[in-house]
């Protein structure tokens, strides 16, 4: 074995990030990971539909290319999983930060997440027809998310509205107790079921160098979903 063998210790198995996010919710990867492994592995779990830099500036930066804090959201609804892939550190604010929505749904009963997924969240994606989405489908034992708490979301009754409010609650008390941090370093990667795990960020400084390569993946399973 060579000393390059040595530095890349394992060969990261897709198939273990592929499990791991499925029972988890998401997949931290070691260091020294390369962005060409980071793709092989996203290309593994499906299609590859959207591939952004999460970088401060551009011609007209979106929220994760402005250097304010960034509430905890699920991204578009089309990618199934979400991927970054750390190029630059930030030591100064640019840790990334999940909450795992799954134990906030299991504090809910049947009635409340049936009253919850009549809340609608707009579709807000550039290449939307503006259709709304489901904050929330259950599917057996499966609950999936989509929310994004700036947008103005439909909530049809009160039933909808208590639903939401104890759903609310749940996601303040997870962001005072149980955010998950990760302050990742060049070379390593996150995978997350972008219907699971919600993500956010503090504020960072706006001559920041931080730098994450971000992949939307929809995996084989879903059929032609959105988008
Ligand atoms: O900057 C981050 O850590 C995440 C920003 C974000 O919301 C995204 O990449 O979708
Ligand atoms: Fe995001």
């Amino acid at each position: 074995m060579t000393s390059a063998d040595v530095q890349h210790e394992q060969p990261l198995l897709a198939q273990e990030v592929i499990e791991t996010v499925s029972r988890e919710g998401y997949f931290r990867g070691p260091s020294k990971t390369t962005i060409d492994e980071f793709r092989s592995i996203a290309a593994a779990f499906g299609d590859v539909f959207y591939e952004a830099d999460v970088r401060m500036g551009g011609e007209r930066p979106r929220n994760y290319q402005l250097p304010s804090q960034i509430d905890f959201h699920t991204d578009h609804v089309s990618a199934e999983v979400a991927a970054w892939y750390c190029l630059e550190r930030e030591s100064d604010g640019g840790a990334m930060q999940f909450i795992d929505l799954a134990p906030i749904a299991e504090d809910l009963s049947r009635d409340e997440l049936a009253d919850l997924a009549r809340v609608r969240v707009p579709d807000n994606a550039v290449w939307s027809e503006g259709g709304d989405i489901a904050l929330c489908t259950v599917e057996g034992d499966q609950v999936s998310f989509h929310y994004v708490p700036w947008l103005d979301l439909k909530v049809p009754d009160d039933a909808a509205r208590r639903a939401l409010d104890r759903f609310e609650a749940g996601v303040r008390r997870a962001k005072a107790a149980d955010i998950i941090e990760m302050d990742l370093t060049p070379g390593e990667l996150v995978f997350v079921d972008n219907r699971r795990i919600m993500h956010g960020r503090a504020a960072i400084p706006a001559d920041s160098r931080r730098h994450l390569k971000r992949l939307w993946i929809r995996s084989d399973r879903s059929g032609d979903k959105v988008v």
